[in-house]
């Protein structure tokens, strides 16, 4: 209500965040990219939470600029990382509507020529549930950001009713297993068999795994021995605002 009326404005003024969750390799632990996730700070309310803002969005007809801005924000402070020497990928959110809309590819070809991004160095996260909604315009526009050469991973693997054929068929470079496996995998240290037959399944597809919700050095460490190649999670670091991410990368070394 006072959000929604409000949202536009936060949306063309960027008074919103876009906060950044580093990823890394699982065997040399070099920083690879980062997931970008959206933090929209709202002086009465506080921080509302992302699925929130993007489903006030979708109801009020502003999804379209909303994940266009979170993509130019996204990019652009790849760039500003670039500029001081740390070469980054950036996977940011889309949703089932999102990808449903055939204008996207031509939006984010224009937005990575802005920002001056190979278009390789940036991966669009998609749920399955969202391909399920309309199968056959989400081929075609991920068909297109691919061609780009637009990476394209599965958000939340595991958890959606999709069936398998869909992954077989559209254009797919990764997929990231689902927090509540990984989690499972800490606790629970002899039951594995979900975590691996993904694994299996993706690299049988020529697609990459990345863990998430890995917390502990247990679980980084059990990941990584089923082959995940990227690790993300509280073990590496929690989101952080985009500017801070230079010197955490400095910190670290
Ligand atoms: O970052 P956090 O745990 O609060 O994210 C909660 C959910 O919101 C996650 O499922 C995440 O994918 C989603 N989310 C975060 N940022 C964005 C965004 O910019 N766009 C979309 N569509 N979803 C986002
Ligand atoms: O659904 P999606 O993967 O986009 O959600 C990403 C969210 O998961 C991020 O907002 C982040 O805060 C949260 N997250 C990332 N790593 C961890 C972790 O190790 N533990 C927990 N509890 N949450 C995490
Ligand atoms: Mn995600
Ligand atoms: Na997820």
């Amino acid at each position: 209500l006072a959000l929604a009326g409000e949202l536009p404005t936060a949306i063309e003024r960027r008074g919103f965040e876009v906060w950044c969750q580093p990823q890394t390799d699982a065997r040399t632990g070099v920083v690879t990219g980062v997931e970008a996730l959206l933090r929209w700070w709202h002086p009465g309310y506080g921080w509302v939470p992302p699925a929130e803002v993007v489903a006030i969005a979708e109801r009020t007809g502003h999804l379209g600029r909303l994940t266009l801005a979170v993509l130019q924000e996204s990019l652009r402070l790849r760039a500003s990382w670039a500029a001081e020497g740390h070469e980054l990928d950036v996977s940011v959110n889309v949703t089932a509507r999102d990808i449903s809309d055939l204008t996207l590819p031509d939006s984010v070809a224009a937005l990575l020529a802005a920002t001056g991004t190979p278009p390789s160095a940036l991966v669009l996260e998609i749920t399955e549930s969202g391909v399920m909604s309309d199968p056959e315009r989400s081929l075609e526009v991920l068909s297109a950001l691919s061609r780009l050469g637009v990476g394209v991973s599965v958000d939340d693997f595991g958890t959606g009713h999709s069936s398998l054929a869909y992954l077989e068929r559209l254009p797919v470079d990764e997929v990231k297993i689902d927090q509540s496996f990984v989690r499972r995998l800490e606790r629970e240290a002899t039951d594995s068999t979900v975590v691996r037959s993904i694994v299996l399944l993706a690299h049988d597809l020529g697609m990459r795994v990345v863990a998430e919700g890995v917390e502990s050095e247990v679980a980084r460490q059990r990941v990584q021995a089923l082959g995940c190649e990227v690790v993300q999670g509280f073990v590496v670091a929690r989101p952080m605002p985009g500017d801070q991410v230079p010197g955490w990368l400095a910190r670290r070394r």
